[in-house]
């Protein structure tokens, strides 16, 4: 194991922060590739928990050098937030790496994300309102602001004032917004500079000479497989590449030297924001597994949409990601249930698929084809190994292993770091 990728196989929230806290005794550094702080660990040790937005979840772990990723969009007042938060609670982030080549949110990217959706009305996508996708589509349009550019003043004002140029003629006309100055806007991140000085670095060439060492390398997927731009359900989906391939082109790590990826992957589904989701439950057990997961968001605190595991979802995962090895998160949650609806194919306009449809249109038609499963109703918070769990647990797991078609090594039985069974 020496570079390791952890992706989302749903929606997000499947417990990615924890995965990675998990391992992080055994890691030397832990890279963000994607996102920003749009994404939301909840990374619950002893006592303590730790909410982290931008900073990736191993910067928890003493030793480990984290790492933000070319990959990433970086919100420098949240940064330093995010920091301060830690160094108050007593955690060293001295060590932290931020890419020169990572792009920079500023305050007009969060004005245009907030305003483009509530333009949009019913057809919104129910974004975070960070300002990742107006930063996103600056760096495609090649009019972004990255992290080297705060240290050439010079250009820094040139880019921010082409980028106004465009923008507040849109605030202004369309939205009927106040014009943003570019002074406010440079003064904002300069404001930063002396600070970020120390932590940024070609984070490509030091992550490069770090597995030539022979070091282990966690490389930190923020939101998931079906929110990535071009694997997810698009346009409900975020700005960037959740899948592992995201963590090359988010990293500089070439893709052969990814040795392994593990899917983080909950017992049932959730999703915050617009767009499909064929198992859904808008009834007394949705909110039932809302309430017993405490599914609320953990950036915005929205409550999160709740429905059944669906297989052919996490079968894609499987296939996108090249996932070697699943954690299934959130067992404990199902304890209590008669049966457990497990949804293996749908039916598009009276037809069965078994996997999930090309068309997007068909995809928003799906109607889940369910298979029952027989529930447990021990606790199972207390199980460390897999034949302390009821065997209808076990049956329920190893049903799933073979519908996904990959093995699930690690299974989450509370929220807690040691809460979990390791099987592989
Ligand atoms: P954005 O802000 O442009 O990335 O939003 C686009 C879509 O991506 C979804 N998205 C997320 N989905 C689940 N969890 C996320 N992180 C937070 C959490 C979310 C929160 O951990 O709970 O607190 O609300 C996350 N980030 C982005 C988003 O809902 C849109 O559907
Ligand atoms: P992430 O975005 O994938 O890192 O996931 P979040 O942190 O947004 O949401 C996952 C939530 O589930 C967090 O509150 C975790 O503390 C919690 N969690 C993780 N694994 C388990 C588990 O196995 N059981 C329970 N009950 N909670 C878990
Ligand atoms: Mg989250």
């Amino acid at each position: 194991m020496s570079a390791v990728v952890i992706v989302g196989a749903q929606w997000g929230d499947e417990g990615k922060g924890k995965a990675t806290d998990l391992l992080g005794g055994r890691i030397d550094y832990v890279v963000k590739f994607n996102g920003g702080n749009n994404a939301g660990h909840t990374v619950v040790i002893g006592d303590e928990k730790y909410a982290l937005h931008l900073l990736p979840s191993g910067i928890l772990t003493p030793g480990v050098i984290p790492v933000i990723g070319n990959g990433v969009v970086v919100d420098l007042d949240v940064l330093a937030e995010e920091l301060d938060g830690l160094i108050e609670r007593g955690l060293d982030v001295s060590k932290l790496l931020v890419s020169s080549d990572a792009h920079v949110v500023t305050l007009y990217h969060r004005t245009l994300d907030k305003v483009t959706e509530r333009f949009l009305g019913k057809r919104q996508i129910g974004t975070t309102g960070r300002g990742i996708g107006p930063t996103y589509a600056d760096k495609i349009n090649r009019i972004g602001v990255r992290i080297q550019d705060i240290f050439d003043e010079g250009i820094l004002r040139q880019k921010v004032e082409g980028a106004l140029d465009v923008k507040n003629h849109l605030l202004v006309k369309v939205y009927n917004r106040r014009a943003i100055s570019v002074d406010e806007v440079v003064d904002d991140l300069l404001a930063h500079r002396e600070r970020l000085e120390p932590m940024v670095a070609d984070t490509a060439l030091e992550l490069h000479r770090a597995l030539d060492r022979g070091d282990t390398v966690l490389f930190e997927g923020g939101q998931a497989t079906m929110l990535d731009v071009d694997h997810g359900t698009y346009p409900f989906v975020t700005s960037s590449n959740a899948t592992a391939g995201g963590a090359a082109t988010g990293s500089g790590i070439a893709p052969g030297r990814l040795d392994t990826v593990v899917g983080i992957v909950k017992a049932y589904t959730t999703r915050v924001g617009s767009g499909p989701f064929p198992t859904e439950l808008e009834d007394e057990w949705g909110d039932w597994l809302r309430e017993r997961g405490h599914e609320f968001g953990t950036t915005t605190g929205r409550p999160r949409r709740t429905g059944w595991f669906d297989a052919p979802i996490a079968r894609y995962a499987t296939r996108i990601n090249g996932i070697t090895d699943y954690v299934l998160t959130k067992l404990d949650v199902l304890t209590g249930l008669e049966e457990i609806p497990v949804c293996v194919g749908y039916e598009v306009d009276g037809v069965r698929v078994d996997e999930v449809p090309w068309s997007q249109s068909d995809f928003h038609h799906a109607t889940p084809v369910y298979e029952s499963h027989p529930g447990w109703s021990e606790n199972i918070e207390g199980a460390r190994e897999f034949s302390d769990l009821p065997q209808a647990a076990q049956d329920y797991v190893v049903a799933l292993e073979q519908m996904i078609h990959q093995r699930i090594s690690v299974i989450g039985v509370g929220p807690g770091r040691d809460e979990v069974i390791v099987r592989h």
